[in-house]
């Protein structure tokens, strides 16, 4: 019955955006996480198709200003994408103060305050959980798809769905558009062992390229990669010249490799090692040329990429479908994040503090942008050390301090709900926060050195409840 709801939400949606007369503007604001940008691109490919006039923009965080700014656009339409449902009122008052004809809100967050004259597409309005389902570029494929019938926003909706983990449990309208797109032939869905999901790379970055999970000193550790290939007896060339890849592995290399990597990674001290950790979904773009483009985990992570480098404009136009002279600029990308990422793990590994099953990870003091702040605590959420651990990263933003937080499933059914602690962390220092209960974030403005206490002790009275 929910489902029902939701997707006659959707199609009502699909008929406000066709309905919009030719000569008027469609304005979207999305937010710059792969979720977002991917929600951008699949609005960008609809808009485009059906001939209408468009603005796209994307922000960090919904704030008075980018509302107004917003705002200020002249358009028939104003869509906000994957942000808005826990600012309800605001974006009311701001709708009636600055004229606006009529707003609607894409959405899979949790909801606060009044809809009033707002029309709102969000899972939660029907009791479905948006936190672990329905995240925004799913919803605004599925828009796209039902009105046009083209396949590829099948695949949009799950580079999104990747990028906000919501593909490998997939339910709901999620679990729809990939049978849709395995259907379609879009995409493949195969198992296989974490370190060989990087089919593109030469191998010895392909086993170590894993930062899901994340294992400290293995993560993105080419030294390691090169030293574990040549025990395992594997040349790192073909006689070709070109680097060995996954592919050109026979079974009984893999095999050898696999031992190899085990065998260190278990010297790490990581003790309850589960091979179920191990092996991971891959799912496989089946149409995709560019070896970058062929794995959801690996697209998405580029698009994420692209919002966390202030190039966002690439990840709405990658995911929108269009290639060309933008794979160059992903291929630099692609290298950037690799270095980036090592550099600030290791940064992580030194600054990491644990107070009972809370790690706090406080780079306040280095020189991290705020942007990578959520992509910091999900690799840590999703470490084999961490995962059963609450993830605080801390992060220094111009005058304010960022918080990114991710709480396991279990705790969350323990009691632990981070959107309700980043609301309140956020009232207590000024700012703001939310998120989802698994999820969450906040931008406060100052502190006096209690923060983080204040954290933990909120953290831990949540679990006594
Ligand atoms: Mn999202």
């Amino acid at each position: 019955m929910s489902f029902k709801n939701l997707l006659e939400s959707i199609l009502e949606a699909g008929r406000i955006i066709s309905e919009t007369p030719g000569n008027r503007y469609i304005a979207v604001l999305t937010h710059y996480d792969a979720d977002g940008l991917s929600a951008g691109g699949a609005l960008l490919r609809l808009l485009e198709k059906l001939g209408k006039k468009y603005v796209i923009r994307s922000v960090t965080e919904l704030n008075d200003n980018n509302i107004k700014k917003f705002f200020m656009i002249k358009a028939h339409l104003h869509i906000i994408a994957d942000l808005g449902s826990g600012e309800l009122e605001k974006i009311s008052q701001y709708k009636s103060s600055y004229n606006v004809n009529k707003v609607l809100i894409i959405d899979h967050h949790k909801i606060s305050g009044d809809l009033r004259d707002l029309i709102l597409v969000n899972p939660e309005l029907y009791g479905i959980d948006g936190g672990s389902a329905d995240c925004t570029a799913v919803l605004s494929s599925y828009i796209g798809y039902k009105l046009l019938k083209d396949p590829y926003f099948t695949e949009i909706g799950i580079i999104g769905a990747t990028g906000d983990m919501q593909i490998y449990e997939p339910m709901d309208l999620t679990l729809n558009i990939l049978e849709e797109a395995i259907s379609k032939g879009v995409a493949k869905h195969i198992r296989d062992f974490i370190f060989f999901q990087n089919r593109s790379l030469p191998i010895f970055k392909a086993i170590t390229w894993t930062y899901v999970p994340y294992i400290p000193n293995f993560s993105g550790r080419d030294d390691i990669g090169l030293m574990l290939v040549k025990k395992a007896g594997i040349d790192i060339n073909k006689g070709s010249g070109a680097y060995t890849t996954v592919d050109d592995l026979s079974n009984y290399e893999k095999n050898r490799l696999l031992e190899e990597i085990l065998h260190y990674i278990l010297g790490l001290g990581v003790d309850d090692l589960k091979p179920r950790d191990l092996m991971s979904d891959i799912i496989i773009f089946t149409k995709e040329e560019h070896p970058l483009l062929k794995y959801s985990q690996d697209f998405s992570s580029l698009v994420s990429t692209a919002g966390r480098l202030g190039k966002d404009f690439l990840g709405i136009l990658i995911t929108s479908g269009l290639r060309d002279s933008l794979i160059n600029e992903l291929e630099v990308l692609y290298e950037e994040r690799r270095k980036l990422l090592s550099k600030y793990m290791s940064y992580v590994e030194e600054n990491r503090k644990i107070i009972d099953n809370i790690v706090i990870v406080d780079l306040r003091n280095m020189e991290v942008p705020a942007r990578f702040g959520g992509t910091i605590s999900t690799l840590l959420s999703r470490s084999l050390i961490y995962s059963d651990k609450v993830i605080l990263v801390l992060l220094r933003n111009e005058d304010a301090i960022k918080i990114s937080s991710r709480a396991p499933k279990k705790l969350v059914d323990e009691g632990l709900d981070l959107s309700l602690v980043m609301r309140d962390v956020a009232k207590k220092y000024g700012g703001h926060g939310g998120g989802h209960n698994v999820a969450a974030g906040a931008s406060i403005l100052r502190e006096d050195g209690s923060l983080v206490n204040f954290l933990v002790d909120l953290i831990k009275s949540y679990l006594k409840r």
